[in-house]
């Protein structure tokens, strides 16, 4: 299968799987991976996602460049949908994700790694937005999300240029949120996403409600979308049973109601 998925638990371990092709994306693989992000996205049994690349030499190294030099302008615009679905719900399910970045994340690679919440990546890894030198600009999100994330001066300087970073500087630019030995990579992105895992559900699908809102429209609209999901915790028991477990001094045991 083009994308592959385990379960570790609550963690579920999604692998782009095209190791031929440095796991660029072709039509079929964008399709399977929307569909088994739809499925986690609402599967209760899964607090934390994990996307990762096959092979030691690639995460995702584009979408797929033979694919897309056939398209018509409107097929043009159903991939970018495509890409665009994929993203948006590694942005927005209701449980974090977590990049695993293990090789070449080029394009609409490291377009579905903005996607995710935390990137983690390996001293392999290169990251970039090579789509310039195709003659075309980044289509599943890139010309939006990167700026958010490096900011503008350095997200114009990657897409107008196509330059790519290797790990040291993508930590440098916050790319991505730490970098690790090849071998150590997807242990420590498993290890942060069961953390994550053990956390109140509903606390943590709140926080990245909120988050997600931070650099989007105005600042009023933001605070009081916050203080709605505030309050609306103090309705659930992980509430109670956090405070309750702190002020016990014991660990809390989360049940996501
Ligand atoms: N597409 C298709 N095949 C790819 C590929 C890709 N993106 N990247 C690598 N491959 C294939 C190579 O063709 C080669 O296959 P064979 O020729 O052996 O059959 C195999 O993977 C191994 O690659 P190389 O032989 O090239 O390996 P190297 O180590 O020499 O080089 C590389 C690694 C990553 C530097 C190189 O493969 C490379 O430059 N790849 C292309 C990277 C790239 O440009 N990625 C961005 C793609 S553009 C939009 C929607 C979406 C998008 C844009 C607009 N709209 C709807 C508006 C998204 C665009 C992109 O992602």
């Amino acid at each position: 299968m083009s994308v592959e998925v385990s379960r570790e638990g609550a963690v579920a371990v999604v692998t782009v799987n095209r190791p031929e092709a440095l796991n660029a994306i072709d039509l079929e693989t964008i399709t399977v991976l929307r569909d088994r992000l739809r499925e986690l996205a609402v599967d209760v049994g899964v607090r934390a996602v994990v996307l990762t690349g096959s092979g030691e030499k690639a995460f995702i190294a584009g979408a797929d460049i033979k694919y897309m030099s056939t398209l018509t302008v409107l097929e043009a615009r159903a991939w970018g949908a495509l890409g665009h679905e994929c993203a948006t719900l590694l942005e927005t399910m209701p449980k974090a994700t977590v990049a695993a970045v293990n090789g070449f994340a080029l394009g609409g690679g490291c377009e579905l790694a903005l996607g995710c919440d935390i990137r983690y990546a390996s001293t392999r890894a290169k990251l970039g937005q090579p789509e310039i030198n195709l003659g075309i600009l980044p289509g599943w999100g890139g010309s939006q999300r990167l700026a958010r994330v490096v900011g503008l001066g350095i997200a114009k300087e990657l897409i107008f240029t196509g330059r790519m970073v290797d790990a040291a500087e993508a930590h440098r630019i916050g790319l991505v949120n730490a970098v690790f030995e090849p071998e150590e990579l997807l242990g420590k992105a498993l290890e942060l996403a069961q953390s994550l895992a053990a956390k109140s559900p509903a606390a943590l699908a709140f926080a990245k409600q909120a988050t997600n809102l931070s650099l989007q429209g105005a600042l009023a609209d933001g605070l009081a979308q916050e203080a709605t999901l505030f309050a609306a915790l103090f309705a659930t028991e992980d509430q109670s049973e956090g405070m309750s477990a702190f002020i016990e001094k014991r660990t809390p045991g989360f049940t996501g109601r």
